[in-house]
């Protein structure tokens, strides 16, 4: 049996140990030592057992006591020791604000997203959706919902990247435009429909005004009474708001296209005088966008009754009109990755498109 000058040693010498212990760990260890299972603490109290009922009289309040103080104390060193972990990991994070910023952000906006935000910003405005669709899509969804079917002159003139397919199932491909994503909401989402749809379209074709990938904007209008005039208002605002000019002359010029009946194309007038680009205004018209009527062929395709629904589409390039907005002259720069390019030609993150305060300043 211990006498009260081993406990008061004890004490002292436990009381050390938690006091020096370096880190959290050694206080555990101290801890597992002290009042563990086998701590000799515990192994104090479990000789109680064995005392006359007046050594425990004595003893018991002792040795309790002696454990709360103790376990009083690995707690305080607890609490302390997390505090200076804190304390020193603060000091590590610690970020000078005031320090000046670097002279320029470190990236920009590609005028390609700028141009897809702008012109969410403008659909938006009109009521539009954004959908999108995957890139890589089978033969339906890309020619023939869109009322071009096999054999169909328009699949050549697509110069369609063809995927490898297994034996016997039919090659998925690119897609060629975005209009199978206008396909995949008119099957899955029931009319009045008012989506946009941009992203990004493969054909294989490459010079100075052709990449093999690029990216278009596609419209689509379904309801019961959209005819015509609609699709001219909404062009017409839309074109106003891209350029940001009031005044833009315009034509809508009859053209063909397998999925709209009518279709047309719209041209804007232009200058190319001085060796800059001049939109709204000049000697020029410049083709932009095509459009028309959504065919009642591919309607039925997607089991939507020509008899009951009609909207029209349109449907036009990206890349072309980031050029023609912010006057870039070749279009493989686009995709080249070269900072000094995108510095020049690139917008600030901080400047988000909005109506309100002009797009694209
Ligand atoms: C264009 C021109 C005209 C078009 C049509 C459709 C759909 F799916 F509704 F039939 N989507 N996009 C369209 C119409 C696209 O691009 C020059």
């Amino acid at each position: 049996m211990s006498d009260i000058s081993d406990l008061t040693a004890l004490e002292s010498e436990l009381a050390a140990a938690i006091g020096q212990a370096a880190d959290l760990d050694a206080l555990e260890d101290l801890r597992v030592r002290a009042l563990g299972k086998k701590g000799r603490v515990t192994e104090l109290l479990k000789g109680l057992g064995r005392m006359t009922p007046e050594e425990r009289q004595e003893m018991g309040p002792r040795l309790n006591g002696l454990k709360g103080r103790i376990a009083d104390e690995i707690a305080a060193r607890k609490a302390a020791l997390e505090d200076a972990a804190l304390e020193a990991r603060l000091q590590g994070e610690r970020i000078d604000l005031t320090l000046p910023a670097p002279d320029r952000p470190a990236g920009s906006i590609h005028p390609v997203s700028q141009v897809m935000d702008e012109l969410a910003e403008i659909f938006a405005d009109m009521g539009f959706a954004i959908a999108e669709g995957p890139d890589i899509e089978d033969d339906f969804h890309n020619f023939t919902a869109l009322n071009i079917p096999p054999e169909h002159p328009a699949r050549q003139m697509h110069d369609t990247f063809y995927l490898e397919a297994p034996d016997g199932a039919a090659p998925k491909l690119l897609r060629t435009h975005t209009s199978p994503v206008q396909i995949r909401t008119m099957m899955t989402q029931p009319p009045p429909l008012r989506i946009i749809a941009p992203g990004r379209t493969y054909r294989s074709d490459s010079d100075a005004t052709h990449t093999p990938m690029f990216h278009q904007v596609e419209g689509l209008v379904i309801d019961e009474t959209t005819h015509m005039g609609h699709l001219k208002g909404t062009l017409e605002a839309f074109v106003k708001a891209f350029f940001e000019k009031d005044d833009v002359a315009m034509r809508f010029r009859p053209s063909y296209f397998p999925f709209t009946e009518p279709s047309a194309e719209l041209d804007i007038r232009c200058s190319f005088a001085g060796g800059r680009v001049t939109i709204g205004e000049g000697d020029r018209w410049l083709e932009i966008l095509g459009c028309g009527m959504v065919h009642p062929n591919v309607l039925t395709a997607c089991n939507l009754d020509p008899e009951v629904y009609q909207g029209f589409a349109w449907g036009c390039g990206i890349d072309r009109l980031a050029m023609l907005k912010y006057g870039m002259t070749d279009l493989r720069a686009f995709f080249d990755s070269d900072l000094r390019w995108l510095r020049h030609y690139g917008f600030s993150a901080f400047d988000v498109p909005g109506l309100a305060g002009g797009l694209s300043s």
